[in-house]
């Protein structure tokens, strides 16, 4: 995402080309966003779980943008390593899921009619937040986005993930097919309802019998997914070519650790025995989420600006650094463990002690810049709904208005040695508008706070939490982001 990987400066070195070495199952599945996440994740326990007990569910990936995935994938087959980076050093697994992969903009029509075949069982999704074109604020569905209009208007070549879709739900509908599973894998709370929430409006505007037709039959099951995943350097392509001797161009590292966690609520009960790989299949995955978002990714974000801020650039480097880790301790205790439901089989304290040694692990390089960026549409569910529970309660966060206050000042676009960021957020411009207008420290958290798609209503409206993120603010700027964090951590 953040760094283009290539092969090998010289491919010729790295030995011949990794190639497919089994048959590739017929496609069950189509799944929309096949970057290293998916790569790392999906792709994997559904390889497993065919390699347990068969199935017809290979991959065909579909990018809803650039050709990136298919010129590194169709030349190998769409085979490629996984490699678990863990303190046994890399571990690479062939992952032979993939099918083909097919480039949207390049031909929309065949991904619709793809994703018509009846043989799809499930379409799933790793769009990232903003994919899902929602207003985060409210959940609904931003019908005047201009990608939207596009669809709505031209149904037949569809660039958003809802418009292809629909439009595939409507080709399957008029022919007499079932509907697939919609499965959202993105880290948004109750991302199953939220897919379908987008879908049954956007098809409402269609077609209020399709639209019928979806709510009655389809089916979106929410899921918790989990494994720490950075974006591929050309450094790490180069280690495994030495290490494997292939030249692997769609090679992903991750990290060890893997959980998800799926609603066991599938069309006609079809899905590949993802359980044989390890998944749990649950009721309901609501405390899960609520736990994973704002345990892992709430601290992964406050991670990330005041660890970008203070110079740091990896996330082991800013946990490794004083005061960080105590931080995070005193987070997960006081401010964000007493909002989260207790999940069955869970051990709350033991989950952030071993979030702690993930985010400890050298061998995986995530950039703070990497999850700083979007902050905009990951702050709502990562931050912000946790402080508005601890707000209404009246109970402090100082923790986590330092760690708002903290993308305030990263959105300002200046880190704390004075050096330019290069912010990249769909509502970059807008943001740092607001913010270089602003004269005062509490201006500038005014018009933060003034952005309603970003802020709940009960965040935006009181008093208490603007002067708390001022007072945050204006000590981020005297005294930087490293001495805020190893005086929370004191005290
Ligand atoms: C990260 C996540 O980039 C980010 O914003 O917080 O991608 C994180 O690594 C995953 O959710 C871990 O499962």
């Amino acid at each position: 995402m953040s760094m283009e990987a290539g092969l090998p400066a010289d491919p010729a070195q790295a030995g011949p080309r990794l190639s497919r070495r089994t048959p590739a199952a017929r496609t069950g599945i189509v799944h929309l966003g096949p970057g290293a996440f998916f790569r790392a994740f999906n792709a994997v326990y559904t390889h497993e779980a065919m390699a347990a007990s068969g199935g017809d569910w290979g991959i065909l990936a579909v990018s809803l943008q650039s050709p990136t995935a298919r010129d590194q994938l169709m030349p190998q087959g769409g085979a490629y390593h996984a490699v678990t980076r863990g303190p046994n050093g890399d571990v690479p697994e062939v992952i032979e899921a993939i099918t083909g992969v097919l480039v949207a903009p390049e031909n929309p029509a065949a991904v619709v009619a793809a994703m018509s075949d009846p043989a799809v069982r499930i379409v799933s999704l790793t769009i990232t937040e903003k994919g899902y074109r929602h207003a985060p604020a409210t959940g609904r569905l931003k019908m005047d986005d201009p990608d939207v209009r596009h669809d709505l208007a031209h149904l037949d070549r569809p660039v958003t993930a809802v418009g292809f879709i629909v439009a595939a739900l409507m080709q399957r509908r008029a022919r007499g097919a079932r509907p697939f599973t919609v499965q959202s894998c993105d880290n948004l709370p109750d991302n199953g309802r939220l897919a379908r929430g987008v879908v049954l409006e956007f098809a409402t505007a269609i077609d209020p019998d399709l639209a019928a037709w979806i709510a009655a039959e389809g089916r979106f099951p929410s899921a918790m997914v989990d494994r720490i995943t950075p974006a591929t350097t050309t450094e790490d392509l180069d280690r495994l070519a030495r290490q494997t001797g292939l030249a692997d161009a769609a090679a992903v590292f991750c990290e060890p650790f893997r959980q998800w966690v799926v609603e066991d609520d599938f069309v006609d009960g079809a899905r590949p025995a993802w359980d044989r790989a390890g998944v749990q299949m649950v009721r309901d995955v609501t405390a899960h989420e609520a736990m994973k978002l704002r345990c892992l990714n709430g601290t992964h974000s406050t991670l990330a600006y005041l660890g970008y801020l203070a110079g740091f650039e990896t996330i082991s480097q800013t946990v490794a650094a004083e005061g960080y880790a105590g931080m995070l301790q005193r987070l997960w205790r006081e401010e964000i463990l007493p909002t989260v439901p207790q999940p069955e089989g869970e051990d709350l304290p033991g989950y952030c002690a071993a979030l702690l040694a993930r985010y400890s692990n050298p061998a995986i390089r995530h950039r703070t810049w990497q999850i700083a960026m979007d902050g905009s549409q990951k702050l709502p569910q990562r931050l912000l709904a946790t402080l508005a529970e601890r707000l209404a309660v009246g109970e402090p966060a100082p923790g986590l208005i330092l760690a708002v206050a903290a993308w305030m000042r990263y959105m300002g676009g200046v880190d704390d040695a004075g050096a330019a960021i290069a912010l990249k957020d769909p509502l970059a411009a807008e943001l740092k508008a607001a913010s270089d207008r602003a004269a005062t420290a509490a201006d500038r958290v005014a018009a933060f706070l003034a952005f309603d798609a970003i802020f709940p209503a009960e965040l935006a409206g009181s008093p208490t939490c603007a002067a708390a993120l001022t007072r945050a603010y204006e000590t981020l700027q005297t005294r930087g982001a490293h001495a805020c964090v190893k005086e929370y951590a004191d005290a």
